[in-house]
């Protein structure tokens, strides 16, 4: 990683950058775009400011690797520098056409569709044809039009664009093509209630999973992410599940591609809940979700579980056997701690009303965040209200519905990297949430029951290896 150590000259060392998620060398970073699996090698581009960690002047930084894990920083592919973008070359995504790496982005003009196209995904060239869908369909008032999705069927290739129909709530907007340059709008395949899922859906991804199809989006003012499952006919979404990504507060905007092991993987942006006078001094903010991997349960819902390629960081092992956890109780899981770990937990609540894993920071247990299944309440919850004594960082609590059937244990996988804490809910509830305890981000986590006995069925961890 020469090239990267290089580029990070300049950044104020920070205990709080993760060390194994995938961020730029320096600068500011939101949405994953361009994600593809492409002759052996995953691409991944991102919404991007090299120059400093703000929001602004956004192009589109590279990032190339052959397991998911290990990457190397690429020069930027795209820059705003036509009359059509000049004002941003925002989200989009990749697609092989024919074998030729093709990206399909909204153009800031003020909103329009674009593509580039590449030989050797190092430089870029834009289309002569450009703007290739130049406006929102005729007579919509939409809230906006943006971040293209495109997947080929036989001899169509189509495209959703983000948007909204103003008054109404959030939309996707259905188009085809037999070139990736002429494009016919055939009609809104979703349109939702602006009350309840919000006025513009940014961020679209919609792809067949199993015997279904996925439909999910990043709605504005949500901040959140939703998703359908459901069947597409007739140029039509018709969900028959509506749930949720993940509900730590600060994943957006993700992303997903079939890689060549037909895996739907996905990343999501994690933003930082620091102020930004915090991210500008630090040079840096924004980073990667892990790589998730998306199935389909039996009665219809989503699953995320971290790709298997995670693993190989793992170095050494701890584990806990089976025992009580008495209330009151708080039981290190062996030494396991520090900055970059895994953990996984299995328990039953029993008498308990709450259970969980509590992470202490290293140096002051005054800095505490809590992951805990509530049985009174029928949710798992992420508290971050003592996470840090920093006066200008987020504390809150963020809790996801969970209930448990008949015996079945709560399985918690934690990750926590540095100001990270990315957690996996029996396989189909994420809570992903930032930290920023002072003096760094060290932590060591035990177990613990709260009003009655709970049981420990398993626990084992491991300290996971910096990748940057
Ligand atoms: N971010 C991009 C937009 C997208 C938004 C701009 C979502 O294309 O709608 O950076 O975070």
């Amino acid at each position: 990683m020469a090239l990267l150590q290089s580029q990070n000259d300049g950044l104020v060392s920070d205990a709080h950058r993760p060390a194994y998620h995938f961020l730029p060398p320096k600068g500011w970073m939101n949405d994953p775009n361009g994600l593809i699996h492409f002759r052996g090698e995953y691409h991944l581009f991102y919404q991007h400011n090299p120059e400093e960690a703000v929001a602004r002047n956004i192009v589109w930084g590279h990032g190339v690797s052959k397991d998911l894990v290990h990457w190397k920083p690429l020069p930027v592919a795209l820059r705003p520098d036509k009359p059509y973008d000049k004002d941003g070359v925002w989200t989009g995504c990749m697609v092989d056409d024919n074998g030729v790496p093709t990206a399909v982005y909204t153009g800031v003009h003020p909103e329009v569709q674009c593509i580039a196209t590449s030989r050797d995904m190092m430089t870029w060239e834009k289309a002569p044809e450009n703007p290739v869908i130049p406006a929102p369909p005729e007579g919509m008032q939409v809230t906006g039009f943006r971040d293209p999705y495109v997947w080929r069927s036989r001899e169509w290739w189509y495209a959703v664009v983000g948007s909204g129909i103003r008054d109404v709530g959030g939309a996707i907007l259905l188009y085809r093509s037999r070139d990736l340059r002429r494009w016919e709008f055939l009609q809104p395949a979703l349109v939702g209630e602006k009350a309840k899922t919000g006025e513009m859906w940014e961020c679209p991804n919609l792809f067949p999973l199993g015997r279904k199809w996925v439909l999910w989006t990043s709605p504005v003012p949500l901040g959140r992410v939703i998703y359908f499952v459901g069947a597409f006919r007739n140029h039509r979404f018709i969900p028959d599940y509506q749930g949720e990504m993940d509900l730590g507060g600060c994943f957006y905007a993700p992303q997903s591609f079939r890689d060549a092991k037909g895996r739907r993987i996905l990343f999501g942006w994690l933003w930082e809940t620091r102020d930004q006078a915090m991210s500008q001094h630090a040079g840096w903010a924004g980073v990667q979700s892990l790589p998730r991997q998306a199935t389909l349960s039996r009665d219809g819902r989503l699953l995320f579980q971290p790709v298997a390629e995670v693993r190989a960081l793992r170095r050494q092992r701890v584990s806990l056997k089976p025992r009580s956890l008495r209330p009151g109780e708080e039981v290190a899981a062996g030494d396991l701690q520090g900055d970059c770990w895994e953990l996984q937990v299995e328990m039953t609540a029993g008498e308990s009303s709450r259970c969980g894993v509590r992470l202490y920071h290293t140096a002051d247990e005054g800095q505490v965040t809590s992951i805990l299944f509530s049985q009174a309440e029928g949710c798992v919850v992420i508290d971050r209200t003592h996470s840090s004594r920093h006066e200008t960082v987020a504390r809150d609590v963020r809790s996801a519905p969970l209930t448990l059937q008949n015996g079945e244990p709560l399985r918690l996988q934690l990750f926590v990297d540095r100001s990270v804490i990315e957690v996996f809910v029996n396989g189909h509830t994420c809570l992903t949430s930032r930290v920023y305890p002072e003096g760094g981000a060290r932590f060591a986590p035990r177990l613990f029951a709260i009003d009655g006995t709970a049981r420990l069925v398993r626990a084992e961890g491991w300290t996971l290896e910096g990748v940057w």
